[in-house]
This record gives structure tokens, C-alpha cells and sequence, in this order.
């Protein structure tokens, strides 16, 4: 954060202010983290703050401290509604465009607040009071730390705070493993830890709460799996049925994509989610590399994200997303073998 933002801060926060704290849709681990842990940071400070998603995130993140207390958009939004009416600072965190919010991209484009992004995704919108956008960032919970730290508040993380942090920080990175954990990540997280993250049992309630269906859907998708040795790709697709015959619940699919990574010799992973009650395919994408899937995501299905992670949909059917997808990765033969 530069000097003239953190004054900006200084300044918007040594006010009482009615702050509302907004992730992204379909929030994930970084998304809650960073909103639980700087809710409870600037309540901390005496301030009014309340976290509101813009729909339901998933089952295993529920544990997450304070995260009893998030209003969902969908289930209450009359709540919701009037805290967005009174809010005089609205932070937007772990993404940079309204239109990843839903529902309530609207009501934030007419919404007059002071709004502060902290994010770590490519191609900032101009909307906030303070932008704090750094693609180098592992998460955006590093951030938030980063945040905390240029107040010099960093005592007032407690563990409750400190947990919330080091989960976002641990599912961003895909347990520390990704390109952008740095040795800084690293030294937060070691910091996290000693101000009370379990980090042990962070890693467990995430990961080990697996149902049998779950695991069930995942041997489904592993035997889906298409690999494309001639293009370093392989692909994983799930068909409506094959979600319902899994009791499929939000969030069972998460880390599926990333076993196409794990084949010797692949550099480019996908997997196709089919929605009908959406009527679309969701898609993600991942790869190692220089192959910015970024950039693959947006010019050619919808989404965006990180060079190594992205998301996006197609409203076509899964067979006809398939083949739409296989045509593409012809033109991309020669980048992905480079
Ligand atoms: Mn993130």
C-alpha cells in the first residue's frame, strides 16, 4: 500500500463509519478469510462491521471464526439490504469488478460510500476510494495482513483473526505450493501462527472432512478424465446426473481440476462443471507455467482470474463446450509445448 492510500484509511477509519465487507460470489477460502478476519479486525477498533455474501459458500469453510454471523444476500436480504442503505464504507474484497457479485452488482453501482478494494486479481476496475490491487499476492489475505501491518496494528490480530487469515492463505496458495507463495507468505503465516492459527487443525477442518460421495464424484471425474499428451492438456468433465447420483453439494468439486496437473508432462488442467439450474457450464482452469489461463479464460469462455488459475462458463452444452474447446486448444499447440 502506498503512503497517500494508507493515510486515506487512517483517516476514513478514525470516524465511526457503518462498514460492510463484501467477497466475491461463490466465495471460497482466501474470499471468507479475508472478510472474517478484517471484520472482526475493525471491530477491534470500535467500528461497526458486518460481512455480507452475495450467495452461500461452502460447507467446509463453516468452522471459520465469526463466519456464523455472515448474512447471505439470498437468504437475508431485507438484513442485507438495509446494512448496504446505512453503510458509509463498503470493502470489497478478493475480487475487482461488481459483476462478480451477483445480485448485488446493482445495488454497488448506485451505492454512494467510500469503497476500498483489496484484491489480487488482474485488471482492477476503477470503482474504490482505495484500490489496493498487487498480482504478485499469494491471496488476499496476505493482503489484509499487509493491511493491518500499514496501520500498525498488527497486535490486534488475535487468533480468531489469525485463523481466519492463515486459511485463505492456505487454500490460495494450495497449501503453499503455488508460484506466488513467497518466502513473505511464509513469514506471515509463521507470524499467524505464533498469534494463535492451529495451523494443524486448519489443515484438517478444510481438508479431511471428506463425505463417501464426495469421494465417490471424485472417482467419477478421475474416470472422466480426457489427457491430450499432444497439447500437455488434460480435462475432466461432470454431467448434471453424474453431480445428482453424488448427492453433489456446494464446494464437493473444489481441487478436482488440480489432479490433471499431477500427470507427468501435463501443463494444463480444466475440468467442466454442468449446471442446468444455471443453464451453463462453469470451467475452471489451471496450469504451471508460462501458460497464462488468464488470458485463455477471457478471451475465449467468460471468466478470468490468475496466469495459473482462472474460472469461467459457457452457455452452450457440455458435449458442444467440449468440442468448442478442443478446436481452441489446436491454436494453442505450438505456446503449450513451448
Ligand atoms: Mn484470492
Amino acid at each position: 500500500m502506498n503512503l497517500e492510500d494508507i493515510a486515506t484509511v487512517k483517516s476514513i477509519l478514525s470516524k465511526p463509519q457503518k462498514i460492510v465487507i463484501i467477497p466475491h460470489k461463490n466465495p471460497d477460502g482466501d474470499a471468507m478469510g479475508s472478510c472474517l478476519g478484517l471484520c472482526a479486525f475493525l471491530r477491534s477498533k470500535n467500528q461497526k462491521a458486518s460481512v455480507i455474501t452475495p450467495n452461500d459458500y461452502p460447507k467446509f469453510l463453516k468452522w471459520m471464526p465469526y463466519s456464523q454471523e455472515v448474512l447471505n444476500f439470498e437468504k437475508e436480504n431485507s438484513q442485507a439490504k438495509k446494512l448496504l442503505q446505512d453503510a458509509t464504507v463498503i470493502f470489497t474484497l478478493d475480487f475487482n469488478n461488481f459483476s462478480r457479485t451477483g445480485q448485488l452488482e446493482n445495488i454497488l453501482m448506485e451505492k454512494q460510500a467510500d469503497f476500498i478494494m483489496i484484491d489480487h486479481h488482474q485488471q482492477p476496475s476503477d470503482y474504490a476510494k482505495v484500490t489496493y490491487s498487487d498480482v504478485s499476492m499469494s491471496s488476499t489475505c496476505e493482503m489484509v495482513y499487509n493491511f493491518i501491518e500499514a496501520l500498525g496494528e498488527l497486535d490486534s490480530i488475535d487468533s480468531g483473526i489469525a485463523t481466519n487469515l492463515y486459511t485463505g492463505i492456505m487454500t490460495d496458495t494450495g497449501s503453499f505450493k503455488y508460484r506466488s507463495t513467497s518466502s513473505r507468505t511464509h513469514r506471515v503465516v509463521a507470524d499467524l501462527i505464533d498469534r494463535g492459527a492451529n495451523n494443524m487443525e486448519i489443515h484438517r477442518q478444510v481438508f479431511d472432512t471428506n463425505s463417501p460421495s464426495r469421494l465417490h464424484l471424485l472417482g467419477v471425474a478421475l474416470s472422466n478424465m480426457v489427457i491430450m499428451s499432444k497439447y500437455k492438456t488434460a480435462f475432466i468433465t461432470l454431467t448434471q446426473t453424474e453431480l445428482d447420483q453424488h448427492n453433489f453439494k456446494k464446494g464437493d468439486t473444489e481441487g478436482f481440476v488440480n489432479y490433471g496437473l499431477t500427470l507427468e508432462g501435463i501443463v494444463f488442467a480444466v475440468i467442466f462443471i454442468e449446471n442446468k439450474e444455471e443453464g451453463i457450464i462453469k470451467i475452471s482452469f489451471r496450469s504451471v507455467g508460462s501458460f497464462s489461463v488468464n488470458e485463455f479464460a477471457r478471451e475465449h469462455f467468460n471468466g478470468g482470474g490468475h496466469d495459473n488459475a482462472a474460472g469461467g462458463r459457457s452457455m452452450d452444452s457440455i458435449t458442444d463446450t467440449v468440442e468448442r474447446f478442443k478446436t481452441i486448444l489446436e491454436t494453442y499447440k505450438t505456446q503449450l509445448n513451448s
